[in-house]
């Protein structure tokens, strides 16, 4: 089974520009391929991972894998799936978000083997206007542009030249690539088919109509249930650790529906056939252990966080769930808690029913707080507390640094010494 092979098993071809010429190439040698990303942010999502996750797998397969950050094109904006002109960015956020970009990919390609990272805005930014329209320009037929999807959606609203330019530039970067660094193939997601054909086009306008350029481009992911893939109530699920913290990544896979989760194995985790027929068999005999979401949520938080992350993520899911949570690190804590309520209390000791009431506010009244205290529906750091009379310590556990409240079976508050 060759790459292609693999990659439609794990259901991620979308449309190819040649699949037998591809197939020849792929087979025969190792092959320079690329995925593009502007710099139109600060951090990638988990959408924008799945051509980054099989471009490494071409990369594992033994294939040359090299990223292009778009400081020119990203200074430009694709208008690929905007409905509205964009608004374009200053270069010192250009700049930023390509250092971003770039550290989050070096961290999930840099551990195996070789790979390259190139800008377009090195070569873009060098090239004349009267270069660019006597070399390029000529090559390019108005009315194939207009009939590319891309601008055709866009023409009742508008479209600026600017924008309308942009499918020139990233044909320009495949056919840069195709002569300097030895790539024959782009991949991106399905909204980038037309200006990956635009590339391939133009590599043959311009090296002669049997060069050997190829375009891949990957389905949009999508749920069973109808609703957008990578979307939760907080919003998008982030690579970056300080907007989406590794815990919440690892509880966003460990959700994932029954229907969807075999799919996800094969788009977002390395693991091969054999596991994922096996554990495909066990969504289908006992559901309830959610053994496959466990696996993927496990291989992607360890493919985007690395091994510790998951431990930690798993170290807390166990805590909050079981109750004992005396073990915790202060850095669990944090991600654990981070969508609790919680509230700041001073480290000075105090009657419990009075803390619960009068300093935290986590109980209504007093009467309440004696009742639920009584009945054993109060936890203090994973203890059950039944006296009304004992007092809380703000410093007693966690460095000094948290109370953790449990209050009837699932519901958690944090309370913060400052
Ligand atoms: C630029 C120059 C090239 C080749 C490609 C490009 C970028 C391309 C594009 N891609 C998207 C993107 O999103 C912004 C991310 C901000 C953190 O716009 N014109 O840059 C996404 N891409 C990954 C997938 C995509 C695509 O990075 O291809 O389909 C999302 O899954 O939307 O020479």
């Amino acid at each position: 089974m060759n790459i292609l092979d693999d990659l439609k098993w794990r259901g991620a071809i979308n449309q190819e520009t040649d699949h037998d010429g591809l197939n020849d190439l792929v087979n025969e040698k190792s092959v320079g391929i690329y995925v593009g990303i502007d710099p139109t942010g600060d951090s990638m999502h988990i959408g924008h991972l799945i051509p980054f996750m099989i471009l490494k797998r071409f990369q594992l397969a033994g294939h040359k894998p090299v990223i292009v950050i778009g400081g020119g094109t990203g200074s430009i904006g694709d208008p690929s799936g905007k409905k509205s002109e964009r608004v374009l960015q200053t270069m010192d956020q250009v700049h930023h978000n390509e250092e971003a970009l770039t550290a989050q990919l070096k961290r999930l390609f840099g551990q195996d083997g070789k790979f390259a990272i190139v800008n377009n805005y090195d070569w873009l930014s060098k090239m004349s206007l009267l270069d660019f329209l006597r070399d390029y320009g000529k090559l390019f037929n108005v009315n194939t542009m207009l009939n590319k999807e891309i601008v055709a959606s866009r023409l009742e609203v508008g479209i600026s030249f600017t924008e309308f330019t942009y499918q020139i530039l990233q044909s320009i970067d495949f056919l840069h690539l195709f002569q300097n660094n030895d790539v024959q193939v782009q991949l991106g997601g399905a909204d980038q088919w037309g200006n990956i054909t635009s590339g391939t086009d133009l590599i043959h306008k311009v090296e002669g109509a049997d060069a050997k350029a190829y375009g891949i481009t990957i389905p949009l992911m999508l749920k069973s249930d109808g609703t957008k893939f990578g979307k939760t109530a907080g919003g998008a699920v982030w690579l970056d650790a300080d907007k989406t913290s590794p815990y919440e990544f690892y509880q966003f896979w460990i959700n994932q529906d029954d229907r969807d989760v075999v799919r996800y194995l094969k788009y977002f985790t390395f693991l091969d056939k054999e596991e994922i027929a096996d554990l495909e068999e066990k969504v289908k005999t006992a559901p309830e252990k959610r053994e496959a979401q466990r696996r993927l949520a496990q291989e992607v938080t360890k493919f985007v966080h690395g091994e510790k992350a998951v431990e930690e993520a798993e170290n807390i899911t166990k805590a909050l769930f079981s109750g004992e949570v005396a073990n915790l690190s202060a850095s669990e804590i944090e991600q654990g808690f981070k969508n609790m309520p919680s509230v700041d209390v001073t480290n000075e000791k105090r009657n419990i029913v009075e803390w619960l009431v009068d300093v935290t506010s986590i109980e209504p009244s007093r009467r309440q707080a004696r009742e639920d205290v009584s009945n054993g529906a109060i936890r203090i750091n994973g203890e059950k507390v039944t006296d009304t009379d004992a007092e809380v310590d703000p410093s007693a556990a966690f460095d000094g640094k948290f109370v953790i409240v449990r209050r009837g079976k699932k519901r958690y508050f944090l309370a913060r010494v400052k």
